[in-house]
């Protein structure tokens, strides 16, 4: 710690020699350091003169205030706001609150862009050269403003733009699995931002720069508190808190929503029921829904879970999750609210397969939700392992508004140890095919309300973010929540193109920089599937914390919470039999998927012992033995990380010492960790296998009881 603090004074006050400064990672990917390419730089003054702005509002306010910011910063000087329409003048506006973008005539584009999406054009008023950003609403403007800084920030031609955005999905959400108490369950990067203590008097601006990062990714909304609900939350003490946060996001265009307690009724209303069918119950409901609207307008609505890992629920009275939902619905429908009703539930019954289980509690109910509900479902049948198959209720409720849930903390994924950019776990679900209405039905394109009559969209990602100065713990933990946002903007937007922009906006434009750095963003996901759980393999981290391996556990609170439930590892072979000879949770996916996923021989090897249980010696695409394959794929996982640490060393020069030296030292833990995953997954699946370790593989250091005992640093 020490060490790190001389460091950064020693950086902060000499220039380095590529004049690189030092950076603590607050400002995101919102740095707008000033553009060090001469020509670019003044082609960009010579656009960007001056602004002029319709009707103001605070939206519209923030939005100046950024861009006014930012092209300070990226042009080194300031930008002026003028009433007159000069060359260079940036034009933004709706057609409603600004007469000279109502004479431009963009009716025809703006119709298709709805509340929040946006145009950038290069237009000649007058003779006098132009770019104008326009919207039908002043959210749009703000994502326009924030695309046009990326543009600047990443170097792009301003020429001649013409571009058009909107966004494919409505809802797109940060869930924070933040407690009352400070702590955040499955966060690695400090305590929660939100100061509950101190507000509503004192307001932290770290909650302006929140929303205006999540705001620059189109963010919409953020749900505060953890699933896991303290019914406090809904008190009035915390209600005025709620209220402060709400009053700051809003000019950002970001919404605030609350996850509620099934039982708060009880807990706090003092009632002696939560029965959804219960007059007493619903009135509770409706009254509080009144008073959060009262102080809150434009609050979003509630996000549920409920009967799940203990957690109260409509089951609880013998009714089902649809009567649960539609009487919180009920509730919030006079003020526009919504409710988001988690699918993410199983039980502890060990005869049946955890993987069937969300898909057999919800399937029933297509169609008996109200229109004001939305289904979340996290993105695999189980949880947020490093590979799981898409959950094949993506596609199964054609009659429901459905939303997806993606896990931007690495609960399952080194916590903010190991370097790994999640982007393309997103994108290989998005782009998965479930076939529900014939080829091309990908789980993006049912998000995006293609075969559904439900009428809501969206995606949510579980928030990595503390009150760490850098916000994820780690740098390039922001990649994921950068990731998340453009994701749910755009849910078939490349993975490449996300990784590129952090890149240059987070780092440097230098192509010396992004193109290694992005191929290593591109391989780290596969890297931690290697070291961690290749071939379809799952769930055998160590019990409860997630910290590091554990496919010995054996003993747990629940059957389904063992790692030997999930890998069913035998001197015969590993695996889970969930083929038609097993537990069949391959009916759960419509034809042809189905039937891939049931031929061991079609199904995709990245996924094999997720849905069979093979034979040790069983020869795999490679030729070689599946036990030969597996030991390939683990040590591969290391060698990845190896030449991470390589890529990172020929990046030295492009970013700033304290940086650096940190990014290096995360990946000698990140090494260290994937040794040691590797060691104990090889020696303790070799108790089964009986088989050697193929020759040319460095032998592990330490025997298996070593592992066994070894618990793992937090971060
Ligand atoms: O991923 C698991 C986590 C729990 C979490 C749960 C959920 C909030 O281990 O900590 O609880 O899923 O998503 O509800």
């Amino acid at each position: 710690m020490q060490y790190k603090i001389l460091v950064s004074y020693i950086v902060l006050f000499c220039m380095l020699p590529f004049g690189v400064k030092a950076d603590d990672g607050y400002r995101l990917w919102l740095k707008y350091e000033k553009v060090n390419n001469t020509a670019l730089l003044n082609t960009y003054r010579q656009t960007f003169q001056s602004y002029k702005v319709g009707t103001k509002s605070p939206i519209i306010n923030a939005a100046t205030s950024e861009l006014t910011r930012g092209l300070k910063g990226l042009l080194g000087s300031d930008i002026k706001e003028t009433s007159a329409g000069t060359e260079g003048t940036l034009l933004i506006g709706t057609p409603q609150n600004a007469p000279f973008i109502k004479s431009l005539k963009l009716d025809k584009q703006l119709k298709t862009l709805g509340n929040e999406g946006f145009l950038i054009q290069t237009v000649t008023v007058k003779g006098k050269k132009c770019t104008v950003i326009a919207a039908n609403k002043d959210a749009g403007l703000l994502y326009g403003v924030f695309h046009l800084l990326k543009l600047v920030q990443t170097h792009q031609s301003v020429a001649n733009l013409s571009v058009v955005s909107a966004p494919k999905l409505d809802v797109r959400l940060l869930n924070h699995w933040d407690n009352l108490d400070g702590t955040i369950e499955r966060g690695y990067a400090g305590k929660s931002i939100w100061k509950w203590d101190e507000l509503p008097q004192t307001v932290d601006s770290r909650y302006t720069d929140y929303a205006r990062a999540n705001a620059s990714i189109g963010i919409n909304g953020t749900v505060l508190n953890n699933v896991n609900s303290n019914p406090k939350i809904l008190t009035e003490e915390y209600l005025s808190k709620v209220k402060a946060l709400a009053d700051v996001f809003r000019p950002y265009g970001l919404k605030v929503y609350l996850s509620v307690s099934f039982s708060a009724p009880i807990t706090i209303g003092g009632l002696k029921t939560a029965d959804p069918l219960d007059a007493g119950v619903k009135d509770w409901w409706k009254k509080k829904a009144d008073e959060i609207y009262k102080q809150i307008p434009d609050f979003g609505g509630f996000l549920v879970k409920a009967n799940s890992e203990g957690q109260p629920g409509p089951q609880d009275y013998k009714r089902t999750h649809a009567d649960g939902a539609n009487m919180l619905a009920e509730a919030v429908k006079p003020h526009n609210g919504i409710i988001m009703w988690r699918a993410f539930v199983y039980n502890s019954n060990p005869t049946v397969d955890r993987t069937l289980q969300a898909y057999d509690s919800f399937k029933p109910f297509d169609g008996k939700f109200n229109d004001n509900v939305i289904v979340q479902i996290k993105n695999g049948p189980i949880d947020f392992q490093p590979r799981e198959p898409f959950s094949p209720l993506f596609g199964a409720m054609p009659n429901t508004s459905l939303m997806m849930e993606f896990q931007v903390t690495q609960e399952y994924l080194g916590f903010s140890k190991h370097l790994v950019f999640l982007s393309t776990l997103f994108e290989e679900v998005l782009q998965s095919d479930t076939y529900a209405k014939g080829k091309g039905s990908t789980v993006s394109n049912v998000l995006q309300g293609n075969y559904t009559t439900g009428r809501l969209t969206g995606m949510a990602g579980v928030s990595n973010i503390g009150n760490s100065r850098n916000w994820c713990g780690y740098t390039f933990g922001q990649a994921n929540w950068y990731a998340l946002g453009r994701m749910a903007w755009n849910p078939d937007q490349s993975s490449e193109a996300i990784a590129g922009d952090w890149l240059k906006m987070t780092f440097s434009n230098e192509k010396e920089f992004v193109d290694p750095v992005k191929k290593m963003l591109m391989e780290s996901r596969e890297n931690t599937v290697d070291y961690m759980t290749p071939l379809g393999l799952n769930h055998i981290m160590a019990y409860n914390t997630h910290n590091g391996p554990g496919p010995w556990v054996d003993t747990a609170a629940q059957p389904n919470w063992k790692s030997t439930y999930y890998h069913n590892a035998s001197a015969e072979g590993i695996g889970f039999d969930r083929s038609s000879t097993g537990s069949n949770a391959v009916a759960q996916y419509f034809p042809p998927v189905r039937d891939t996923y049931n031929n061991i021989e079609a199904c995709p090897e990245n996924l094999l012992l997720w849905f069979h249980n093979v034979k040790w010696t069983y020869k795999t695409k490679s030729g070689r033995s599946l036990w030969d394959e597996l030991c390939q794929h683990y040590y591969a996982g290391v060698e990845g990380v190896r030449a991470m640490q390589k890529t990172w060393e020929g990046a030295k020069s492009h970013v700033d010492a304290e940086t650096y030296a940190d990014v290096m030292e995360m990946l000698k833990l990140h090494e260290e960790e994937a040794v040691i995953w590797r060691n104990s997954c090889v020696l303790y699946f070799q108790t089964f296998s009986k088989m050697p370790i193929p020759a040319g593989l460095e032998a592990p250091d330490k025997p298996l009881s070593y592992y066994k005992t070894l618990e793992l640093k937090y971060p």
